[in-house]
């Protein structure tokens, strides 16, 4: 059974933290529809969905993503960037204890799990204005007795590691290679989204399928040339906070 840990879209969605977008009115209802065509298409894909309720005072708490990192032997809890957002750790931790054992990031160091790319037995880590070197050395002291190598790579021209790049099949990347260095990606077949789809390469991969936002439809054709099956969802009234498909749910596999 495969399970996506969802949340609601909170109705402060608007204060949201943002640093790459320019802020513009988010319609809420709107956003909430969005959210649950996009928990529709998980469900399609074979995901039970657990949503958790909305938080009224945590703006960007929809973006279930960046609290957590699930691997198959245990979850690491995150500890998040944003001053803003430490307080939805909580709640996502009671969420995933049912399933894993959680590993919580300790202070001074803060990690986003939207900063973090598990392919495979690989972890890709970016360091970013949320995710710091610390963080890495604690998630190196997890991971690596239970067999994964670390990598991590700087992220600065957007917020997240996975706004630059995410896995589309087995053998293959999605990037925008403007973003992240194609360098740190040796072994894999590597895709770039379209030059006028810059926020194109936030991709959720489920059961070789891929989750997509509906408005990159020039990459969308790279892909499906390629013959990858991509599910398109409208996201844009939650792209306005920065936000993407990979952030909006946890997906945790359970025997
Ligand atoms: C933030 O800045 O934290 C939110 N407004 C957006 C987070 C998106 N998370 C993700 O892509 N993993």
């Amino acid at each position: 059974m495969r399970i996506a840990i969802t949340r609601g879209v909170s109705p402060s969605i608007g204060a949201c933290e943002l640093t790459h977008v320019e802020r513009q009115a988010i319609d809420v209802a709107a956003a909430r529809e969005q959210h649950a065509a996009y928990e529709t298409a998980l469900r399609a894909l074979g995901c039970e969905i657990e949503r958790l309720p909305a938080e009224d005072d945590l703006p960007d708490s929809v973006f279930v993503e960046d609290i957590a990192i699930v691997f198959p032997e245990l979850a690491i809890l995150t500890r998040p960037g944003a001053e803003t957002r430490r307080g939805e750790t909580g709640s996502i931790a009671q969420a995933l204890q049912p399933y894993r054992p959680v590993s919580p990031i300790q202070p001074p160091a803060t990690v986003d799990g939207g900063d973090v790319l598990v392919a495979g037995k690989t972890v890709f880590i970016g360091l970013s204005q949320r995710t710091n070197q610390d963080a890495a050395a604690q998630m190196a002291a997890i991971l690596k007795p239970l067999g994964y190598s670390l990598q991590c790579l700087p992220v600065t021209r957007c917020l997240h590691l996975k706004s630059a790049v995410t896995q589309v099949d087995e053998e293959t990347l999605l990037l925008n290679p403007d973003w992240v260095d194609e360098g740190h990606f040796s072994g894999w077949r590597l895709l770039s989204v379209h030059p006028d789809e810059p926020f194109g390469a936030n991709a959720l991969l489920l059961k070789n399928k891929i989750v997509y936002p509906a408005a990159y439809v020039r990459t969308r054709a790279i892909m499906e040339q390629l013959s990858l099956a991509v599910m398109p969802v409208e996201v844009s009234e939650l792209a306005k906070a920065e936000g993407g498909v990979t952030c909006c749910s946890l997906i945790v596999d359970v025997a």
